[in-house]
């Protein structure tokens, strides 16, 4: 499945730049498949455009929350990789008649019947613990939840940090750019007047790259929060997959035969990429064994927990066995239109997904020039876990 390019192509959830390497260094990066890296600023954007300074463009107006563009520490050295730790997943503590939640004046819709709501008429800032908790559950259960109209990108950046904090400690992209001084954060930015996506397009279909995040983590992300700074007019929506629809459209006799196997998730080759360019990593890479069939700690559903962007193989099967299985699963979530949701950004959207659950992808569809320009924040979870089939 692996191609054969001239060059590594590495999408980014916000902007496109074909990236150049030897053919060296291309085999040693190249075994992931079509995307390299995860859909990061890093990824894609060359070093020398990464400043403010330079993000400024004549004929596009400067950023908008300046405080927010990406940057990349000078000289890191990489951190070991993540120790366990004990997670308790705030969702059990839920009241599922969710009472803080659904109060006077706030609105529900639902997107698709299994996955995907909007919510108006609520503040994330002023939900309590016990709405918070209720918010873990929401999202585990209707996979992605988008908030309209919030205040939470006006927050000062250490106190949307405190936020995410409620649901998990915060994950720190081995990679990513980050708001200065917050290696929490993960900042997605396409730069105004950006022509990345030409150039991308010159050789590549399409910039579509699903994925759950970082899911070579041991302990990977559970809530996770997206939030808009600054919107194209339109372009760059996000796409989301139910993983419990995936999984429960099989037939019983194939989801038997998922059952108990386990598939490799690998941070090499995006750490690779990054050294590439020129940037350092902030954490050795990790190689994982996820099972294929993942039950939520919450919910008890069962999602489908492989992906293209970093998953390598299934543990115990031939190559020619594993690559067959996994593309069958890859295109099954990605042609499962029946079980995505699209949720169309605007100013103030605030956007959280269970990465345990779901799949995403970034669209890079508009070539206006805008800016678009996103901050996420990454909760952890516990470690991954199967349990029996049950028919
Ligand atoms: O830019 C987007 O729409 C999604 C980016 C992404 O994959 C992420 O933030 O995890
Ligand atoms: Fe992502």
């Amino acid at each position: 499945m692996a191609p054969h390019a001239d060059e590594a192509v590495s999408v980014a959830s916000d902007i496109v730049v074909p990236v150049v390497v030897s053919a060296e260094k291309l085999q040693s990066i190249q075994r992931a498949g079509p995307v390299q890296a995860e859909t990061t600023e890093e990824a894609i954007k060359p070093a020398e455009e990464a400043t403010p300074a330079e993000d400024v463009k004549p004929a596009f107006p400067p950023a908008e929350y300046p405080h927010y563009l990406p940057t990349w520490e000078a000289n890191i050295t990489p951190s070991p990789a993540y120790e366990p730790f004990a997670h308790h997943d705030p969702g059990l503590d839920a009241d599922t008649s969710y009472p803080d939640l659904l109060l006077p004046g706030v609105k529900f819709t639902q997107l698709t019947p299994t996955i995907g709501t909007e919510i108006t008429g609520l503040q994330l800032t002023a939900l309590s613990a016990a709405g918070k908790s209720q918010l873990a559950h929401l999202v585990a259960s209707r996979k992605v939840v988008a908030f309209r109209t919030q205040d939470f990108a006006d927050l000062p950046i250490a106190d949307a940090l405190d936020y995410g904090r409620f649901f998990g400690p915060l994950h720190i992209h081995p990679t990513s750019g980050i708001a200065e001084g917050y290696p929490e954060t993960l900042i997605v930015h396409r730069g105004a007047g950006d022509d990345g996506p030409d150039r991308y397009f010159a050789n590549r279909n399409s910039t579509v790259a699903w994925h759950s995040d970082v899911s070579y983590e041991r302990q990977t992300p559970a809530v996770t929060f997206l939030y808009a700074l600054e919107i194209p007019p339109t372009g760059g929506d996000t796409l989301f997959a139910d993983a419990v629809e995936a999984y429960n459209r099989l037939s019983p006799a194939f989801q038997r035969r998922l059952h108990g196997l386990k598939a490799v998730h690998s941070a090499v080759e995006q750490a690779a990429a990054s050294t590439s360019r020129g940037k350092g990593i902030r954490r050795e890479p990790v190689k994982t064994e996820h099972p294929i069939v993942r039950t939520h700690p919450v919910t008890g559903e069962k999602a489908l927990f492989v992906n293209p962007v970093f998953t390598r193989e299934i543990v115990g099967l031939k190559k020619e066995e594993s690559d067959y299985l996994l593309k069958f699963l890859y295109d099954h979530i990605a042609f499962g239109g029946d079980f995505q949701a699209r949720v169309r950004w605007e100013n103030g959207t605030v956007v959280l997904w269970d990465n345990r659950v779901t799949q995403h992808s970034a669209l890079i569809d508009w070539k206006s020039g805008e800016r678009r320009h996103l901050a996420r924040i990454t909760p952890q979870g516990g470690p991954s876990f199967e349990t029996p089939f049950e028919g």
